[in-house]
């Protein structure tokens, strides 16, 4: 069945508006804890990365900015922030988020801001600080910390304690940004630690976002909730409460598998979608919301993975967008459930890959993205220039 004028225009402005942020650590060499197969096309510095993820912006038009790691991508911290920046305008996208790095280093073995050396927490706050510094040399607005303190035997930590130790340390942070920066506070279940971890779900998170500071905000990663967890109400929550501060999407099949969004349950992704544009639709305001990818591939394609991200990020977008908000709304006031269901599986159901194909062109975009990324040859021209530093292993790394 085509869509009506009012679902095409629906799904040309929501595209118009919607922006995803690539991770720059999804174009390197990653892996799993069993080891990684290395991409001859995988980035090695910041200015590699950054020209993979334009060429992500280039093709698919709504990727401008790139989620940065400062140990992985500010290897001189600070004095590394402006010229990265940089090189970022020279190739047309931004520096995006800034995540500090306090869960690698051998100091951070039995945590960071929650470490019962008071020395420790004072260095990982020192690095968050400095974090801060970097997010506002680079020009960028969301520092977004994730923690991995916690405890892996019952007896071995003082749970109050580190709440208290996390509640010091985030305001404390809090207390250095700049006016128009944001402290989004991610959460997680589990890994790498196993019996509990410090900020483990989003009330965790949202109690401390506001007890550190009206500019901190919870970052829901979809790959971080139990299986049965219902995503979509907590997204409907920290909406309503304005705590919601944006996503780092993937998509997993049993933990933090950091798949490809939308390849194992495309449905739940769009319910996700479907409470912001309901939210948006409510309130006649747009979600101040930071869309950020957050993946790493050990098997496919490094760039071409992120394109199919971005290319499914828009359709399960898109699909949101068309649903008709005033019919849901009439049939869940007279508990006409099937009807109301069908209401919103008509809209997920709905194939608007057409329009969304009409709308790049209209944007001067090729209507297929990927198709067009792997004519472009770009992906043989970097595997030349990077020839000779990746050959696969397969001894645990
Ligand atoms: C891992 C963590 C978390 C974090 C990301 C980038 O689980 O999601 O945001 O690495 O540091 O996926
Ligand atoms: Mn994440
Ligand atoms: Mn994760």
């Amino acid at each position: 069945m085509s869509l009506t004028n009012r679902q095409e225009e629906a799904i040309f402005r929501t595209l118009d508006t919607f922006q995803i942020e690539l991770p720059s650590w999804a174009f390197a060499n990653t892996g799993t804890r069993f080891g990684k197969f290395l991409d001859p096309s995988a980035a090695s510095n910041i200015e590699e990365k950054l020209a993979d993820a334009a060429q992500v912006n280039r093709f698919t038009g709504c990727c401008p900015s790139v989620a940065v790691h400062v140990l992985w991508d500010f290897p001189d911290g600070v004095a590394s922030a402006a010229p990265a920046a940089q090189k970022a305008r020279d190739l047309g996208v931004r520096i995006g988020s800034v995540s500090p790095n306090v869960f690698q280093d051998q100091d951070y073995k039995y945590g960071s801001l929650a470490n019962p050396q008071a020395a420790i927490r004072t260095r990982s706050l020192d690095h968050i600080l400095d974090s801060i510094e970097m997010a506002r040399a680079a020009g960028s607005r969301d520092i977004t910390p994730w923690f991995t303190d916690g405890s892996n035997y019952p007896g071995t930590a003082n749970m109050r304690q580190h709440k208290r130790w996390f509640e010091e340390g985030l305001r404390a942070a809090h207390a250095t940004l700049a006016p128009d920066q944001r402290l989004l506070i991610e959460y997680k279940p589990f890994e790498p630690t196993f019996y509990h971890t410090d900020i483990a779900d989003w009330g965790m998170a949202l109690q401390l976002a506001k007890s550190a500071g009206p500019q901190a905000k919870v970052l829901v990663d979809t790959g971080h909730h139990y299986q049965t967890q219902n995503i979509e109400q907590i997204v409907a929550w920290l909406l309503d409460d304005g705590m919601l501060g944006g996503f780092h999407l993937n998509d997993r099949r049993f933990a933090d598998d950091d798949l490809t969004l939308g390849s194992i349950d495309p449905y739940q992704i769009f319910r996700i979608f479907h409470e912001i544009c309901l939210y948006q639709f409510e309130t006649g305001s747009p979600a101040d919301i930071a869309f950020m990818v957050d993946q790493s591939h050990n098997l496919k394609p490094k760039a071409e993975e992120m394109i199919q991200t971005v290319m499914r990020a828009q359709m399960l977008f898109a699909k949101a967008a068309i649903v008709d908000h005033a019919t849901l709304a009439a049939e869940q006031s007279k508990c006409n459930l099937i009807d109301a269901e069908e209401c919103l599986q008509s809209a997920f159901q709905s194939d608007v890959r057409p329009v969304i194909e009409e709308w790049r062109r209209s944007k001067g975009l090729a209507a297929n993205p990927l198709a067009a990324f792997r004519e472009s040859g770009y992906l043989k021209r970097v595997i030349e220039e990077r020839a000779g530093r990746a050959q696969a292993v397969s001894s645990y790394a």
